[in-house]
Protein backbone atom coordinates (compact mmCIF):
# COMPACT_ATOMS: atom_id res chain seq x y z
CA UNK A 1 0.00 0.00 0.00
CA UNK A 2 1.86 3.49 -1.43
CA UNK A 3 -0.46 5.20 1.33
CA UNK A 4 0.17 3.40 4.38
CA UNK A 5 2.03 6.10 5.82
CA UNK A 6 -0.27 8.88 5.23
CA UNK A 7 -0.50 12.05 7.80
CA UNK A 8 -3.96 12.10 10.25
CA UNK A 9 -6.32 14.57 9.04
CA UNK A 10 -8.82 16.56 10.97
CA UNK A 11 -12.35 15.34 10.43
CA UNK A 12 -13.89 18.23 9.84
CA UNK A 13 -12.03 18.07 6.22
CA UNK A 14 -14.95 16.90 4.07
CA UNK A 15 -13.58 14.05 2.10
CA UNK A 16 -13.92 13.82 -1.81
CA UNK A 17 -11.22 11.05 -2.29
CA UNK A 18 -9.17 9.07 0.03
CA UNK A 19 -6.15 7.49 -2.06
CA UNK A 20 -4.42 10.08 -2.98
CA UNK A 21 -6.29 11.72 0.02
CA UNK A 22 -8.29 15.11 -1.47
CA UNK A 23 -10.25 16.88 1.24
CA UNK A 24 -12.01 20.48 1.29
CA UNK A 25 -12.80 23.33 4.55
CA UNK A 26 -16.67 23.12 5.57
CA UNK A 27 -17.57 26.68 3.59
CA UNK A 28 -18.93 27.97 6.84
CA UNK A 29 -15.39 27.50 8.90
CA UNK A 30 -13.90 29.96 5.83
CA UNK A 31 -15.07 32.92 7.35
CA UNK A 32 -14.00 32.12 11.09
CA UNK A 33 -10.59 33.83 10.54
CA UNK A 34 -8.60 35.39 7.89
CA UNK A 35 -6.19 32.55 8.15
CA UNK A 36 -7.40 29.45 7.77
CA UNK A 37 -6.26 26.85 10.77
CA UNK A 38 -3.77 24.40 9.07
CA UNK A 39 -5.58 21.61 10.65
CA UNK A 40 -8.64 22.66 8.08
CA UNK A 41 -6.85 23.72 5.11
CA UNK A 42 -7.88 22.05 2.52
CA UNK A 43 -5.72 18.91 0.89
CA UNK A 44 -5.25 18.21 -2.50
CA UNK A 45 -2.81 15.22 -3.09
CA UNK A 46 -2.55 13.77 -6.58
CA UNK A 47 0.13 10.76 -5.21
CA UNK A 48 0.67 9.24 -2.08
CA UNK A 49 2.29 11.74 0.63
CA UNK A 50 6.50 11.53 0.88
CA UNK A 51 7.83 10.63 4.42
CA UNK A 52 10.51 13.55 4.00
CA UNK A 53 13.31 13.56 7.08
CA UNK A 54 13.73 17.05 7.55
CA UNK A 55 17.67 16.40 8.52
CA UNK A 56 18.26 14.84 5.35
CA UNK A 57 16.27 16.57 3.23
CA UNK A 58 17.79 18.70 0.49
CA UNK A 59 16.47 21.45 -2.33
CA UNK A 60 18.70 21.04 -5.76
CA UNK A 61 18.68 24.33 -7.76
CA UNK A 62 20.18 24.17 -11.49
CA UNK A 63 19.18 25.16 -14.48
CA UNK A 64 20.37 27.85 -17.52
CA UNK A 65 22.68 30.68 -16.01
CA UNK A 66 22.77 28.69 -12.52
CA UNK A 67 25.60 26.73 -10.75
CA UNK A 68 24.27 23.89 -9.67
CA UNK A 69 23.87 23.91 -5.97
CA UNK A 70 22.60 21.64 -3.24
CA UNK A 71 20.69 23.16 0.01
CA UNK A 72 19.85 21.52 3.35
CA UNK A 73 17.07 22.96 5.42
CA UNK A 74 19.34 24.55 7.53
CA UNK A 75 21.02 26.46 4.77
CA UNK A 76 17.53 27.65 3.35
CA UNK A 77 16.34 28.86 7.16
CA UNK A 78 19.77 31.28 7.07
CA UNK A 79 18.56 33.55 4.21
CA UNK A 80 16.47 36.46 5.36
CA UNK A 81 13.09 35.15 6.33
CA UNK A 82 10.12 36.73 5.58
CA UNK A 83 6.62 36.72 5.72
CA UNK A 84 3.58 36.90 3.05
CA UNK A 85 -0.14 36.05 3.41
CA UNK A 86 -1.59 34.50 0.20
CA UNK A 87 -4.66 32.69 -0.82
CA UNK A 88 -4.01 29.24 -2.62
CA UNK A 89 -7.12 28.20 -4.73
CA UNK A 90 -7.23 25.07 -6.63
CA UNK A 91 -8.27 25.91 -9.91
CA UNK A 92 -11.16 23.08 -9.79
CA UNK A 93 -12.62 24.63 -7.00
CA UNK A 94 -16.43 25.73 -6.50
CA UNK A 95 -16.48 22.63 -9.64
CA UNK A 96 -19.50 20.90 -8.74
CA UNK A 97 -21.46 24.33 -9.73
CA UNK A 98 -20.47 24.04 -13.18
CA UNK A 99 -21.42 20.34 -13.22
CA UNK A 100 -24.73 21.07 -12.19
CA UNK A 101 -26.42 21.26 -15.95
CA UNK A 102 -23.61 19.73 -18.01
CA UNK A 103 -21.69 17.23 -16.56
CA UNK A 104 -17.80 17.98 -16.04
CA UNK A 105 -14.56 15.41 -14.98
CA UNK A 106 -12.87 15.69 -11.85
CA UNK A 107 -13.00 16.05 -8.15
CA UNK A 108 -16.31 17.79 -6.97
CA UNK A 109 -15.57 20.89 -5.16
CA UNK A 110 -17.85 22.90 -3.69
CA UNK A 111 -16.15 26.06 -2.14
CA UNK A 112 -13.94 25.06 0.28
CA UNK A 113 -11.10 23.97 -2.28
CA UNK A 114 -9.41 27.55 -1.30
CA UNK A 115 -7.50 28.66 2.04
CA UNK A 116 -5.45 31.98 3.06
CA UNK A 117 -2.61 31.19 5.44
CA UNK A 118 0.81 32.92 6.57
CA UNK A 119 3.23 31.73 4.63
CA UNK A 120 7.01 32.10 6.12
CA UNK A 121 10.38 31.40 4.45
CA UNK A 122 12.59 32.60 2.32
CA UNK A 123 12.61 34.75 -1.05
CA UNK A 124 12.98 32.22 -4.20
CA UNK A 125 15.14 34.63 -6.08
CA UNK A 126 17.71 35.08 -2.84
CA UNK A 127 18.13 31.68 -2.62
CA UNK A 128 18.59 31.25 -6.51
CA UNK A 129 21.22 34.32 -5.93
CA UNK A 130 23.42 32.50 -3.55
CA UNK A 131 22.93 29.92 -6.94
CA UNK A 132 24.44 32.84 -9.45
CA UNK A 133 20.88 34.28 -10.27
CA UNK A 134 21.28 37.43 -12.22
CA UNK A 135 17.58 38.96 -13.23
CA UNK A 136 19.45 41.40 -16.15
CA UNK A 137 21.50 37.67 -17.28
CA UNK A 138 17.85 36.49 -19.05
CA UNK A 139 16.37 40.18 -20.09
CA UNK A 140 17.07 39.44 -23.53
CA UNK A 141 16.42 35.21 -23.49
CA UNK A 142 13.29 33.83 -25.32
CA UNK A 143 10.74 32.92 -22.83
CA UNK A 144 12.21 30.83 -19.92
CA UNK A 145 10.45 28.58 -17.40
CA UNK A 146 11.01 27.80 -13.89
CA UNK A 147 10.20 24.47 -13.17
CA UNK A 148 9.40 22.85 -9.37
CA UNK A 149 9.50 18.81 -8.31
CA UNK A 150 8.11 17.59 -5.73
CA UNK A 151 9.06 14.45 -4.07
CA UNK A 152 6.01 12.35 -4.27
CA UNK A 153 6.09 10.18 -7.42
CA UNK A 154 3.69 8.31 -9.08
CA UNK A 155 4.39 4.05 -9.26
CA UNK A 156 6.37 4.52 -12.23
CA UNK A 157 8.81 7.25 -10.45
CA UNK A 158 7.78 10.32 -12.25
CA UNK A 159 7.74 13.36 -9.49
CA UNK A 160 4.53 15.91 -9.23
CA UNK A 161 5.89 19.03 -11.03
CA UNK A 162 4.96 22.33 -12.25
CA UNK A 163 6.59 25.54 -13.80
CA UNK A 164 5.58 29.12 -14.44
CA UNK A 165 6.88 31.64 -16.97
CA UNK A 166 10.57 32.79 -15.64
CA UNK A 167 9.09 36.52 -16.18
CA UNK A 168 7.52 36.18 -13.03
CA UNK A 169 10.70 35.71 -10.88
CA UNK A 170 11.88 38.83 -12.88
CA UNK A 171 8.78 40.77 -11.46
CA UNK A 172 10.51 42.63 -8.02
CA UNK A 173 7.01 42.58 -7.07
CA UNK A 174 6.35 38.90 -7.27
CA UNK A 175 6.40 37.60 -3.36
CA UNK A 176 7.63 33.80 -4.67
CA UNK A 177 8.82 31.87 -0.83
CA UNK A 178 10.47 28.70 -0.65
CA UNK A 179 8.20 28.41 2.83
CA UNK A 180 8.64 26.28 5.85
CA UNK A 181 6.35 27.61 8.15
CA UNK A 182 2.39 28.24 7.70
CA UNK A 183 0.67 30.32 10.10
CA UNK A 184 4.00 30.04 12.85
CA UNK A 185 4.29 26.73 12.66
CA UNK A 186 6.25 23.94 10.45
CA UNK A 187 4.15 23.15 7.46
CA UNK A 188 2.33 20.30 8.54
CA UNK A 189 2.77 17.30 6.04
CA UNK A 190 -0.16 17.08 4.36
CA UNK A 191 1.13 20.80 3.00
CA UNK A 192 4.86 20.00 1.72
CA UNK A 193 7.00 19.53 5.08
CA UNK A 194 9.67 20.38 5.04
CA UNK A 195 9.82 23.27 1.97
CA UNK A 196 6.76 24.00 -0.60
CA UNK A 197 7.19 26.90 -3.15
CA UNK A 198 4.60 29.53 -2.33
CA UNK A 199 3.21 31.41 -5.72
CA UNK A 200 0.88 33.43 -4.56
CA UNK A 201 -1.89 34.50 -7.00
CA UNK A 202 -1.69 31.77 -9.21
CA UNK A 203 -3.52 28.51 -9.64
CA UNK A 204 -2.84 26.42 -6.58
CA UNK A 205 -1.58 23.64 -9.04
CA UNK A 206 1.96 25.64 -9.23
CA UNK A 207 2.49 25.52 -5.63
CA UNK A 208 4.61 22.66 -5.65
CA UNK A 209 4.60 20.58 -2.29
CA UNK A 210 7.82 18.58 -0.80
CA UNK A 211 9.87 20.55 -3.28
CA UNK A 212 12.83 19.05 -4.17
CA UNK A 213 14.15 20.90 -7.44
CA UNK A 214 13.97 23.88 -8.98
CA UNK A 215 15.27 24.61 -12.36
CA UNK A 216 15.68 27.41 -15.01
CA UNK A 217 14.57 25.88 -18.72
CA UNK A 218 13.58 26.56 -22.16
CA UNK A 219 10.53 23.92 -21.72
CA UNK A 220 7.39 24.14 -19.23
CA UNK A 221 7.51 21.02 -16.78
CA UNK A 222 6.37 18.10 -18.50
CA UNK A 223 4.29 17.04 -15.92
CA UNK A 224 0.69 16.23 -17.25
CA UNK A 225 -0.67 18.86 -14.71
CA UNK A 226 1.39 21.30 -16.69
CA UNK A 227 0.55 19.96 -20.09
CA UNK A 228 -2.77 18.59 -19.87
CA UNK A 229 -5.09 18.91 -16.53
CA UNK A 230 -5.36 22.68 -15.63
CA UNK A 231 -5.86 24.39 -18.80
CA UNK A 232 -9.68 25.80 -19.98
CA UNK A 233 -10.66 25.06 -23.05
CA UNK A 234 -13.65 26.45 -24.89
CA UNK A 235 -17.28 25.26 -23.86
CA UNK A 236 -17.30 23.41 -27.13
CA UNK A 237 -14.28 21.23 -26.76
CA UNK A 238 -14.46 17.23 -24.71
CA UNK A 239 -11.89 14.35 -23.60
CA UNK A 240 -12.52 13.17 -26.95
CA UNK A 241 -11.92 16.44 -28.96
CA UNK A 242 -9.76 18.21 -26.93
CA UNK A 243 -5.89 19.17 -28.55
CA UNK A 244 -3.95 19.86 -25.28
CA UNK A 245 -1.23 21.83 -27.28
CA UNK A 246 -4.15 24.11 -27.61
CA UNK A 247 -4.27 26.43 -24.41
CA UNK A 248 -1.36 27.36 -22.24
CA UNK A 249 -1.67 26.33 -18.32
CA UNK A 250 -3.68 28.55 -16.31
CA UNK A 251 -1.57 30.62 -13.75
CA UNK A 252 -3.30 33.83 -12.64
CA UNK A 253 -6.66 33.12 -11.91
CA UNK A 254 -9.91 35.34 -12.13
CA UNK A 255 -11.87 36.88 -9.34
CA UNK A 256 -14.24 34.83 -7.51
CA UNK A 257 -16.84 34.91 -4.79
CA UNK A 258 -18.53 32.64 -2.47
CA UNK A 259 -21.27 32.71 0.73
CA UNK A 260 -20.06 30.51 3.03
CA UNK A 261 -22.41 31.27 5.73
CA UNK A 262 -25.51 29.64 4.06
CA UNK A 263 -25.82 26.58 1.84
CA UNK A 264 -28.30 26.50 -0.88
CA UNK A 265 -31.49 25.08 0.00
CA UNK A 266 -31.20 26.40 3.76
CA UNK A 267 -34.25 27.29 5.93
CA UNK A 268 -34.02 30.65 7.13
CA UNK A 269 -36.23 32.93 9.13
CA UNK A 270 -37.70 35.57 8.09
CA UNK A 271 -36.28 38.96 9.10
CA UNK A 272 -32.42 40.17 9.64
CA UNK A 273 -29.99 37.35 8.22
CA UNK A 274 -26.39 37.62 8.08
CA UNK A 275 -24.53 36.36 5.01
CA UNK A 276 -20.78 35.86 5.30
CA UNK A 277 -18.20 34.64 2.66
CA UNK A 278 -14.90 35.18 1.17
CA UNK A 279 -13.66 36.57 -2.18
CA UNK A 280 -10.53 36.66 -4.16
CA UNK A 281 -8.61 37.28 -7.27
CA UNK A 282 -5.33 36.33 -8.61
CA UNK A 283 -2.33 38.29 -9.99
CA UNK A 284 -2.17 40.53 -6.89
CA UNK A 285 -5.29 42.16 -8.11
CA UNK A 286 -7.19 43.29 -4.55
CA UNK A 287 -11.13 43.62 -4.23
CA UNK A 288 -12.53 46.25 -4.73
CA UNK A 289 -16.20 45.38 -3.66
CA UNK A 290 -18.27 42.89 -3.28
CA UNK A 291 -21.63 43.00 -3.71
CA UNK A 292 -25.69 40.61 -3.02
CA UNK A 293 -28.66 40.90 -5.06
CA UNK A 294 -31.70 39.43 -3.69
CA UNK A 295 -33.69 40.30 -6.92
CA UNK A 296 -31.87 38.09 -9.05
CA UNK A 297 -29.37 41.90 -10.45
CA UNK A 298 -32.40 44.23 -10.27
CA UNK A 299 -30.80 45.89 -7.43
CA UNK A 300 -27.39 45.40 -5.48
CA UNK A 301 -26.05 46.07 -1.89
CA UNK A 302 -22.49 46.26 -1.19
CA UNK A 303 -20.90 43.85 1.60
CA UNK A 304 -18.44 45.12 4.20
CA UNK A 305 -15.11 43.42 3.32
CA UNK A 306 -12.29 42.48 5.66
CA UNK A 307 -9.05 44.59 5.80
CA UNK A 308 -6.06 42.41 3.82
CA UNK A 309 -3.15 41.81 5.82
CA UNK A 310 -0.53 42.29 3.16
CA UNK A 311 2.74 41.58 5.85
CA UNK A 312 5.60 41.99 3.62
CA UNK A 313 4.66 41.86 -0.22
CA UNK A 314 3.52 45.07 -1.96
CA UNK A 315 0.22 43.47 -3.76
CA UNK A 316 -2.87 41.73 -2.69
CA UNK A 317 -2.27 37.81 -2.34
CA UNK A 318 -5.09 37.44 -0.01
CA UNK A 319 -8.70 36.93 -0.16
CA UNK A 320 -11.16 39.22 1.69
CA UNK A 321 -13.65 38.06 4.05
CA UNK A 322 -17.10 39.84 3.66
CA UNK A 323 -20.42 40.19 5.37
CA UNK A 324 -23.51 41.26 4.81
CA UNK A 325 -26.87 42.06 6.68
CA UNK A 326 -30.24 40.94 4.79
CA UNK A 327 -33.66 41.39 5.08
CA UNK A 328 -35.27 38.42 4.25
CA UNK A 329 -39.28 38.45 4.12
CA UNK A 330 -40.08 35.48 1.25
CA UNK A 331 -38.07 32.96 -0.43
CA UNK A 332 -35.39 34.25 -2.58
CA UNK A 333 -32.60 33.31 -4.34
CA UNK A 334 -29.49 35.19 -3.28
CA UNK A 335 -26.37 36.41 -5.95
CA UNK A 336 -23.31 37.69 -4.97
CA UNK A 337 -20.51 38.93 -7.21
CA UNK A 338 -16.82 40.73 -6.37
CA UNK A 339 -15.23 43.28 -8.47
CA UNK A 340 -11.15 43.18 -8.24
CA UNK A 341 -9.08 46.16 -8.30
CA UNK A 342 -8.72 45.78 -12.62
CA UNK A 343 -12.29 45.86 -12.73
CA UNK A 344 -12.87 42.48 -13.77
CA UNK A 345 -16.32 40.90 -12.92
CA UNK A 346 -17.72 37.47 -12.41
CA UNK A 347 -19.74 36.05 -15.32
CA UNK A 348 -23.41 35.71 -14.25
CA UNK A 349 -23.77 32.46 -14.78
CA UNK A 350 -21.47 29.24 -16.58
CA UNK A 351 -23.20 28.51 -19.81
CA UNK A 352 -20.57 30.57 -21.22
CA UNK A 353 -17.51 29.47 -19.26
CA UNK A 354 -18.35 25.88 -19.36
CA UNK A 355 -15.06 23.20 -20.03
CA UNK A 356 -15.28 19.35 -19.67
CA UNK A 357 -12.85 19.75 -16.64
CA UNK A 358 -15.07 22.10 -14.44
CA UNK A 359 -12.03 24.79 -13.91
CA UNK A 360 -12.13 28.28 -13.11
CA UNK A 361 -16.02 28.22 -11.74
CA UNK A 362 -16.26 31.49 -11.09
CA UNK A 363 -19.89 32.68 -12.04
CA UNK A 364 -21.97 34.15 -9.70
CA UNK A 365 -22.49 32.04 -6.20
CA UNK A 366 -25.93 31.65 -6.11
CA UNK A 367 -28.03 29.94 -3.42
CA UNK A 368 -31.48 29.67 -2.82
CA UNK A 369 -32.88 30.19 0.89
CA UNK A 370 -36.67 29.18 1.95
CA UNK A 371 -37.89 32.04 4.71
CA UNK A 372 -40.12 30.66 7.72
N1 LIG B 1 2.52 19.55 -4.96
C1 LIG B 1 2.83 18.25 -4.97
N2 LIG B 1 4.10 17.89 -4.78
N3 LIG B 1 1.89 17.30 -5.19
C2 LIG B 1 0.56 17.64 -5.41
O1 LIG B 1 -0.28 16.76 -5.60
N4 LIG B 1 -1.08 19.48 -5.64
C3 LIG B 1 -1.19 20.86 -6.15
C4 LIG B 1 -0.35 21.81 -5.32
N5 LIG B 1 0.97 21.29 -5.10
C5 LIG B 1 0.21 19.02 -5.41
C6 LIG B 1 1.24 19.96 -5.14
C7 LIG B 1 -2.54 21.36 -6.23
S1 LIG B 1 -3.45 20.91 -7.59
C8 LIG B 1 -3.03 22.26 -5.33
S2 LIG B 1 -4.57 22.95 -5.55
C9 LIG B 1 -2.24 22.66 -4.14
O2 LIG B 1 -0.98 22.00 -4.08
C10 LIG B 1 -3.00 22.34 -2.87
O3 LIG B 1 -2.26 22.71 -1.74
P1 LIG B 1 -2.72 22.20 -0.31
O4 LIG B 1 -2.92 20.71 -0.36
O5 LIG B 1 -1.64 22.64 0.63
O6 LIG B 1 -4.01 22.92 -0.02
MO1 LIG C 1 -5.48 21.95 -7.58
Amino acid sequence: DHFKGEPMRHPALIRRADKPFNGETPPSLLTEKFHTPNDVFYVRNHLPVPQVDAKTYRLEIDGINLTETTFSLQDIKKFPKVSISATIQCGGNRRTEMGKDKVVAGLGWTGGAIGNAKWTGARLVDVLRSAGFKPEAYKHAKQLHVKFDGLDTDQSGECYGASVPLSYLLDGNFDAILAYEMNDKPIPIDHGFPVRIVLPGIVGARSVKWLSRVSISEEESQSPWQQRDYKVFSPSVSLETVDFSAAPPIMDTPVTSYICSHNNGDKVKKGPVKLQGYAFSGGGRGIVRVEISLDKGKTWNVARISDTANLESTKNWSWVLWEANVNIQANAEIWVKAVDSGYNQQPEDFNNIWNYRGLLSTAYHKIYLEAR
